[in-house]
């Protein structure tokens, strides 16, 4: 299996994010890529590959271009209002009906960020673009006839939405692959979401459409992040009711759960026979995440890569959560190599 890798992700390291309260130290780090790519490295899962770069319409298919220009220019805003130091914004756009995109900078912020932890550095935008570029590059190698492709994407994505960076994400990068598929002719794309979180951003981007089937396996919405999207109700609306389906779990979930609603997801994906699975594969739901609170164990992850595998469908990978730094890596290559292991 193929990896596509950016060093470039190292451009985005901002000190801190605001959590619960206060700066703490990121959890969202570069350590967490250099892991992952080490483990897998160690494992031979594959050749590693740089991305190519792309279009933004390859990016503006998916996200609004005054996202994309507010993070393009967001550090010269910053720079010409007086202010150094990281960017956070200090007021959120609580009404998203009809809410109008301010002309102040400080009411941009709130309008294009929706939480604490998506802190921007002079060179963020670098990173989250090479990020977009990773998933796009996978994208094309899965359209060119490879089996199942490794996105090792960072910034992550699956909190972003067309308007909305929030919860480490900038760019959509699942969503955006998802887009690209559809557009070089995919009848059907089904993005199974296995992050500890919600993947809010990505049902929201394709909530009324029924060419992308959109599944995801979290925390329930009610007691985690990102709290306000998530629920079971949520499914779908218009032409793509039936066509979004959320399980949202309780605290405390082990695997023997857990992996039930990978099989009843299994099933839907199966039933729905997409040319194309994405896997947006946050490793966030281990007993040791610092942030999250199910119990898998390192060596369920070996077992879902080879529950995914049964599908049979062309596959990619997209690396979204996952902070115990330490475990980050043998957590995602379990995944990747209990797949490989059961498609051979
Ligand atoms: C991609 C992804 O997994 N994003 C997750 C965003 C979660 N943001 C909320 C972080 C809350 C941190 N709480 C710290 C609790 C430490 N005891
Ligand atoms: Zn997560």
């Amino acid at each position: 299996m193929k990896t596509f890798y950016s060093a470039k992700h190292a451009l985005h390291h901002p000190p801190v994010e605001l959590a619960e309260g206060a700066f703490v130290e990121c959890f969202e780090k570069p350590e967490r890529a250099y892991y992952v790519l080490q483990s897998l490295q160690d494992r031979k899962i594959g050749p590693v590959c740089e991305p190519e770069s792309f279009g933004l319409e390859t990016i503006l298919n998916t996200h609004d271009p005054r996202l994309v220009e507010f993070l393009q220019e967001a550090q010269q805003n910053w720079t010409a209002l007086g202010k150094a130091g990281t960017i956070f914004p200090t007021v959120f756009c609580a009404q998203n009906f009809n809410a109008k995109e301010p002309k102040s900078f400080l009411g941009k912020l709130g309008y294009f960020i929706g939480d604490g932890c998506v802190p921007i550095t002079p060179t963020t935008w670098d990173a989250v673009q090479s990020s977009a570029f990773v998933a796009l590059s996978a994208q094309k190698a899965m359209m060119a006839g490879e089996k199942s492709v490794f996105a090792l994407c960072r910034p992550p994505g699956h909190h972003a939405s067309a308007r909305l960076a929030a919860g480490y994400c900038y760019l959509n990068n699942a969503a955006i692959a998802a887009q690209a598929f559809i557009g070089q002719g995919a009848k059907r794309v089904a993005i199974l979401d296995v992050d500890y979180h919600h993947g809010n951003g990505t049902q929201d981007i394709f909530y009324d459409r029924d060419d992308v089937l959109f599944l995801s396996i979290h925390a329930d919405p009610a007691v985690d992040y990102p709290f306000f999207l998530g629920y079971e109700d949520e499914k779908g609306a218009g032409k793509g009711e039936g066509f979004n389906i959320n399980y949202a779990l309780p605290h405390g979930t082990e695997y023997d759960a857990w992996s039930s609603a990978l099989d009843e997801s299994l099933d839907k994906i199966r039933a729905y026979a997409p040319d194309f699975v994405i896997i947006s594969l946050g490793v966030d739901t281990f007993r040791g995440d610092p942030i999250s609170k199910f119990r898998l164990e390192s060596d369920h992850f070996l077992d879902m890569g080879a529950r995914i595998a049964g599908l049979k469908m062309p596959t990619m990978f997209v690396m979204e959560g996952g902070y115990a730094v330490a475990e980050v890596g043998l957590n995602a290559t379990n995944v990747l190599a209990g797949f490989k292991d059961k498609a051979a």
